[in-house]
C-alpha cells in the first residue's frame, strides 16, 4: 500500500551468509508486506568486503527506499523479525549474518537510544551504505542533504564494493 502520509526512510540490507541474492528479496517482500508500507525503490545489489571484523564472507549489499506509517521504533521490531525469520542468529557483533536490516534515515528524525541511532551512526563512512544509497537518493524527501555521491566516491577508493547485479524492475 503507497500511504501518501507515510514517512520516507532508507533502509540497509545485507547478507554474507546462505543464498545472498534470495535473502535480500525475500527482506524486500516482507518489508513491501508491512502494514501501511511500501518499497519506492531498491539499488543495485553490490558485492563488499567486509568491515570492522575482516575474516568473514564478502557481503551482499543493497538500500531500499520505503515509504511507511509505521514509527521508528515499530519499523525496527518489524525489521528484526524479519532478521529472525529468515534465519539471523545474534552472535559476533559486525559478524556474519543472513540477513542484516538497518534503518539508515528515517525522514528528519535525530534518535540516540540504545537501541535505535538515527541517523545510523556509521553511514557516512562506509562505502558498502553510500555507493547503493548513490543509485536511490533521488528518492530523498525531507531528509539532510548529505552529498551522498561525494562521499561514496571518498569511502569507495579504500573499500571495495563491486556492482553484483542491477535493480529489478
Ligand atoms: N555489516 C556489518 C559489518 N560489516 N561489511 C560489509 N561489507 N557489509 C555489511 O553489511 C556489514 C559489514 C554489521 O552490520
Ligand atoms: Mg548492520
Ligand atoms: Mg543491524
Amino acid at each position: 500500500m503507497n500511504d501518501s502520509r507515510g514517512k520516507r526512510t532508507f533502509l540497509s540490507l545485507g547478507s554474507n551468509v546462505g543464498d545472498r541474492l534470495a535473502l535480500l528479496a525475500a527482506a524486500r517482500d516482507a518489508l513491501a508486506a508491512l502494514p501501511g508500507t511500501a518499497v519506492l525503490a531498491a539499488s543495485g545489489v553490490y558485492e563488499t568486503a567486509p568491515r570492522e571484523h575482516a575474516d568473514q564472507p564478502d557481503f551482499l549489499n543493497q538500500v531500499v527506499c520505503v515509504e511507511t506509517a509505521l514509527e521508528p521504533h515499530d519499523l525496527l521490531t518489524q525489521c528484526q523479525r524479519i532478521e529472525s525469520e529468515h534465519g539471523r542468529v545474534r552472535g559476533l557483533r559486525f559478524g556474519p549474518r543472513t540477513l542484516d536490516i538497518d534503518i539508515l534515515l528515517f525522514q528528519d528524525v535525530e534518535l540516540e537510544e540504545p537501541d535505535l541511532m538515527l541517523p545510523h551512526p556509521r553511514m557516512l563512512s562506509r562505502a558498502f551504505v553510500l555507493v547503493p544509497l548513490v543509485d536511490v537518493w533521488d528518492f530523498a524527501r525531507g531528509m539532510a542533504a548529505f552529498d551522498v555521491a561525494r562521499l561514496a566516491r571518498d569511502t569507495a577508493r579504500e573499500q571495495p564494493v563491486r556492482l553484483y547485479s542491477t535493480a529489478e524492475a
